[in-house]
């Protein structure tokens, strides 16, 4: 028997969710690997051989390891992609460019406008014990509303990012975004009523609502 894929990583971890999503949606066999990096064991030897940069997470899958979680997200939905589930459409050069168009809008513009709020109204004072830095806040909240013009627009034409198919592009956005919503700007999406709605159906899959559940957001 071959073993399954397993993941290195904690539950709670958004850059794990993401891991986790793509293997839920595919349906494939997995295991996870508890990294508690609460307490540092993504600092020790064995993990840090896995991933040079001491995070989580990390994939192993027989000898092949692997680390930085869009691209861990992308061999998942190569390995088991079927006619199914096929979140990349690489069959497709056309969509499956549109679909690194908008993972690289994800990586590079909208995980660097909306994150910032996630660490400091969430992610610092639980790990770090600080409190919110309002201006870094603010800032980023001001970068995020333009953004979300530009995808209230895109979302008005098409039902997902990439086209109107669900993909890797709109999935990547999903552990951010579930944190956001719940800090005390989550109606900062009211304004964009076709990004909301996008925003519900994401949250509709039963993937995400499966490794969601696992996600706290009171501390
Ligand atoms: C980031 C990994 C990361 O920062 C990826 O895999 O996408 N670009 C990488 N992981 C965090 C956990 S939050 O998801 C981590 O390991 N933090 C511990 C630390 O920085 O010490």
């Amino acid at each position: 028997m071959v073993p399954p894929v397993k993941i290195f990583g904690h539950p709670m971890s958004t850059n794990v969710a993401r891991v986790l999503v793509c293997l839920e949606e595919v349906g494939a066999e997995y295991e996870l690997v508890t990294i508690d990096f609460l307490t540092g064991e993504h600092e020790v030897p064995d993990h840090v051989a896995r991933n040079p940069f001491g995070k989580i997470p990390a994939l192993q899958d027989g000898d092949l390891i692997l680390f930085e979680s869009r691209a861990i997200a992308k061999y998942i939905l190569r390995k088991f992609k079927s006619s199914e589930v096929d979140l990349l459409k690489e069959g497709d050069i056309a969509a499956a460019a549109m679909v690194d168009v908008w993972a690289e809008v994800e990586a590079q513009q909208y995980y660097p406008a909306l994150s910032p709020v996630v660490f400091e109204c969430i992610i610092f004072p639980v790990m770090r014990g600080t409190t919110t830095d309002q201006k870094v806040v603010d800032e980023s909240l001001d970068k995020l509303k333009k953004l979300l013009e530009v995808y209230e627009a895109r979302l008005s034409e098409h039902k997902y990012l990439a086209g109107d198919f669900f993909s890797l592009a709109d999935l990547n956005h999903f552990p951010f975004t579930f944190y956001f919503m719940a800090t005390p700007y989550a109606s900062v999406f009211d304004a964009y009523p076709r990004v909301k709605g996008w925003w519900q159906s994401i949250m509709s899959r039963p993937s995400i609502k499966k490794i969601a559940a696992n996600m706290p957001t009171k501390f």
